[in-house]
């Protein structure tokens, strides 16, 4: 496990997330924020959803279904500001370590106003997804989620429930209102801190009720033999980065991508 120290490993494996700090720098934040902000302004043909069929589920790159939400979808497609989250260097080795071999799916942005409501609690992996075996940790999906504004207590920031991912026993998610999950906790942090997180991990955002926005952005990876179009054929259209796109990326984040060397895509 080059670079990711035993104490890293130990926690990861033991609660099911690592909140790293300080990851990107203030000014890295400001132009990742300025530019989100400024494509939350724009408008998206998405000429490409009349080519999805009818009973497959697609979600648009501007989302405004959930109230005080605005959610982006397919960021490196939007701007190549973003292309620096694909395989960033710190947090590269901890997808290594714990994935053994990553690719990039989805990306997206979520920022919150005030009186956004909480979701509910959720994980997009079973826990048989998670193992540890002959020495390794491995989780087939792991999130990454860049702070580029404060995510306090009141913000609409995640909580998780530390151990879910390898947990036995299911509750009835849905009634467990936020932090009255049994053992949950907040996942408090500021611009620039990355939270990573097996999806076998139970987590949800809170509710928000302070001022201002709280934006984050998401870069979620499968291990390289899951197969991302069979999950959410709707949505491979924000996946994919076409040839031109890549053409751009540097050796790491080309091999972060590599599966779309042999994929097409409306
Ligand atoms: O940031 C949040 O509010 C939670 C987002 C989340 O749980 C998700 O995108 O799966």
């Amino acid at each position: 496990m080059d670079q990711v120290s035993e104490e890293a490993a130990f926690l990861f494996d033991l609660q099911g997330y690592l909140l790293l700090r300080g990851v990107l720098t203030t000014s890295e934040c400001a132009s990742l924020l300025s530019t989100l902000q400024r494509l939350e302004e724009e408008k998206f043909p998405d000429s490409w959803l009349d080519s999805v069929p009818e009973d497959v589920v697609a979600r648009p790159t501007r989302e405004t279904k959930i109230g005080q939400q605005l959610r982006l979808n397919g960021m490196p497609i939007l701007d190549p500001v973003f292309d620096l989250l694909i395989a960033h260097p710190t947090i590269t080795p901890y997808l290594h370590a714990f994935m053994g071999d990553p690719q990039l799916i989805n990306t997206w942005s979520i920022s919150k106003k005030k009186d956004s409501k909480q979701g509910g609690w959720h994980r997009g992996v079973p826990t048989t997804d998670y193992s540890y075996d002959r020495g390794m940790i491995r989780t087939r999906m792991l999130n990454t989620v860049y702070f580029l504004t404060d995510n306090g207590l009141h913000d609409g920031s995640l909580m998780a429930l530390p151990g879910s991912h390898k947990s036995n026993l299911d509750l009835k998610w849905s009634e467990h209102d936020g932090l009255e999950m049994p053992g949950s906790v907040p996942v408090i942090g500021a611009p620039g801190d990355v939270l990573i997180f097996s999806e076998a991990l139970l987590h949800n955002g809170m509710d928000k009720t302070t001022d201002g926005i709280r934006s984050n952005l998401y870069y979620n990876y499968v291990h390289a033999h899951y197969h991302v179009a069979m999950r959410e054929p709707g949505n491979i259209h924000h996946f994919y980065f076409p040839e031109k796109i890549r053409a751009r990326l540097t050796p790491e984040q080309r091999e972060m991508t590599r599966w779309m060397e042999f994929t097409r895509c409306p």
